[in-house]
């Protein structure tokens, strides 16, 4: 493929400016830069947009909160963002924002397009409202009458004046796409779902608003100024106008999309309301829209109140920027959750990319300098060592698809193999004893050999840890780019000779965490069994206390349809509202029987959905072949006394 000759256009998804950005943000723009650099280094055309998204009711409350105009707000945490990404070397060709003219202009003439062809309809939009989502939901959806089914947050009842997107109308049409697109939602496992729920029925879209206004206004030609844009008509349209969608045009060669990387958490967004959205326009659709998994804390999903959340900054500052990023691209297999440890990312560092790596650089470095001043020749790589070039030509054939459907774990672990061909190779010919033995030109060649393995994994690691790798290569006396790339990866050709020059090691070993750990979580109860093995079931007084016990006051009672054990309770805890529980005991008790009684709750556990609802606590009970009783105060308690 020659230089020039194809169009990439890659993308991030813009971020709220709401809060700061986390290692989340930092993983999705990461990857969206490695793939950036890599099709640069493959000569293809390409084009790298990332942004914030900066209208909407969360942000306009989120400025309110702190005294400030949404914009002034706005501008304050894009600018974060930006310097974040600076810091972490993201090549991105474009940073928008959807506060920018040209976007307002080119989001009033998408709405123009897909009103004028009949899409878009006014009515009145009834229904739940998530303002931390920014999404609609119905009744069906809504857990409790009144939570968030994505984020279990208290929802507002909307009635007000909408246009709506005929999101019904291109049911058919999507289903087609997923259909005929085997790799147009990736993982595969992601376009199932997304087809299960399509195939469940669409529902037309509230796509304006008119209880606030920070928003995009409507195109002049609708005349309606109460309305605002929907923030996620607004947020998507960012993917067009940034090449020029409704004013310029000029970049808009670039379109469709090679890949829109996104978190999970939107995947709706981008795999049913855009495609929906850009049929309408008559625009052609991305080729891939990629969603990877969720970064834990410890298991636990991170936020600001629980003091767990990751500052990318820090551990860039802490581990090194570029460990930092190889880290997180191999930790994770692509589209599953990780879990953030400093002894994983230790781990790595140390083992991959010391030992694996670093020491193999080393080992050149001294052993080319002991047996001939420095200098390092392929001439006679390929006759002694043919088996070795097939392992490694092997592998580097299987990398870039790897790379271009997001098995980015994959294909830093197929990177690995080569190093492994090399140090294996270091000791099954022993090139020291080759020396002692007189075979001289073998034990050269070898150095070639490992040379040549070092080069090519430089140039293929040079998208996830861009630095690093140049200084690999300026050491093996070559530099990284489009001609390297195609002469030693594409052509699987060999290095010319050069002398070796020396550098420091680098990846210097890490033997204690650098970061200072958040308060450990309490203690998930362990299974009865190892529980018993490694304390013989006797606990201290400290961890009976980890488990918060209260009376609480059972306030109504109700069944679960469909269900023939469980119950749907509220019980009051002394809290500012009662508390649902799910219990499993409507085979010894009836809803009646219970509202107005106590029971012994444990108030500390981790909600949980069963049958999808919202289980926030557990009733205490004792059950043997008689049945089954709560455990109860002797005499009436406040409702929320602790139990001790
Ligand atoms: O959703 N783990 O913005 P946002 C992994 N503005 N990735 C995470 C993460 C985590 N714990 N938390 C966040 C929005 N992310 C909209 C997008 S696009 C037209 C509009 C990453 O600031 C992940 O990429 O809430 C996720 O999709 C994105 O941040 C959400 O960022």
């Amino acid at each position: 493929m020659g230089k020039g000759c194809k169009k990439v256009y890659i993308t991030t998804p813009i971020y709220y400016v709401n809060d700061v950005p986390h290692i989340g943000h930092a993983y999705t723009t990461v990857i969206a830069d490695a793939l950036a650099i890599y099709s640069r280094m493959a000569g293809l055309d390409t084009f790298f947009l990332t942004g914030t998204d900066e209208h909407g009711q969360k942000i306009e409350q989120a400025a309110k909160q702190r005294g400030k105009t949404p914009q002034e707000y706005a501008d304050e945490i894009s600018s974060k963002f930006k310097n974040l990404w600076d810091y972490f070397d993201i090549t991105y060709d474009k940073f928008i924002r959807t506060t920018d003219d040209y976007h307002k202009i080119g989001v009033q003439k998408a709405f123009e397009k897909m009103y004028e062809k009949g899409d878009i309809y006014k009515g009145t939009y009834k229904g739940h409202y998530c303002i931390s989502c920014e999404t609609f939901f119905t009744d069906t959806q809504i857990v409790d009458g009144e939570l968030c089914p994505d984020c279990g947050k208290v929802t507002s009842i909307v009635e007000e004046e909408s246009y709506f997107f005929k999101l019904s109308k291109y049911q058919d049409k999507l289903l087609q796409w997923y259909k005929e697109n085997e790799k147009c939602i990736l993982p595969k496992t992601r376009r199932n779902e997304v087809m299960r729920f399509v195939e469940g029925g669409l529902e037309d879209l509230s796509i304006t608003r008119t209880s606030f206004d920070w928003g995009v206004k409507l195109p002049d030609s609708v005349n309606d100024p109460k309305h605002v844009m929907y923030v996620w008509l607004d947020a998507l349209m960012n993917y067009i106008t940034a090449l020029g969608y409704g004013t310029t045009e000029d970049k808009m060669d670039y379109w469709p999309a090679r890949v829109h990387l996104i978190g999970k958490d939107i995947l709706r967004f981008h795999a049913i309301y855009w495609p929906a959205f850009l049929m309408s326009l008559e625009l052609p659709l991305p080729k891939h829209i990629a969603a990877h998994g969720w970064w834990t804390r410890n298991g636990e999903k991170m936020s600001k109140s629980k003091g767990n959340v990751i500052n990318p900054k820090e551990v860039a500052d802490a581990y090194g920027l570029e460990n930092f990023r190889y880290f997180m691209l191999r930790e994770v297999p692509f589209g599953g959750d990780g879990d953030f440890s400093q002894k994983a990312l230790m781990d790595r560092i140390n083992s991959d990319l010391g030992n694996d790596l670093g020491n193999l650089l080393n080992r050149l470095i001294g052993m080319s300098g002991k047996y001939n001043e420095g200098k390092v020749s392929s001439k006679n790589t390929a006759k002694y060592y043919q088996a070795e070039l097939d392992e490694v030509n092997a592998s580097m054939e299987k990398l870039e698809p790897l790379l271009f459907e997001m098995q980015i774990h994959r294909y830093l672990e197929e990177l690995w193999k080569p190093l492994s061909v090399a140090n294996k190779a270091i000791d099954k010919y022993q090139p020291w004893n080759l020396m002692k033995e007189g075979k001289i030109e073998e034990a050269l060649a070898l150095n070639g050999l490992i040379a040549n393995i070092l080069a090519k994994v430089a140039i293929m690691l040079h998208p996830v840890m861009p630095k690093t790798t140049q200084k690999i290569a300026t050491s093996l006396g070559f530099e990284i780019n489009f001609e390297s790339y195609e002469k030693l990866f594409k052509e699987q050709g060999l290095l010319k000779d050069f002398t070796i020059e020396k550098i420091p090691p680098l990846f210097p070993r890490i033997e204690e965490k650098l970061l200072k750990e958040p308060e450990a979580p309490k203690p998930e109860p362990k299974a009865k069994e190892d529980k018993k093995e490694e304390t013989g079931g006797v606990i201290t007084i400290d961890q009976f206390f980890q488990t918060e016990l209260k009376i609480g006051t059972i306030v109504e009672a109700e069944e679960v349809p469909k269900s023939k054990k469980l119950l749907k309770l509220k019980v009051d805890l002394g809290e500012e509202k009662p508390r649902q529980i799910i219990a499993g005991i409507k085979e010894w008790y009836s809803p009646e029987s219970l509202v107005g009684t106590q029971a012994c709750v444990v108030a500390n556990l981790k909600p949980a959905k069963l049958m999808g609802m919202l289980s926030e606590g557990m009733l205490l009970a004792a059950k043997d072949e008689n049945g089954l009783s709560l455990l109860r105060p002797e005499n009436p308690k406040k409702a929320g006394t602790k139990v001790s």
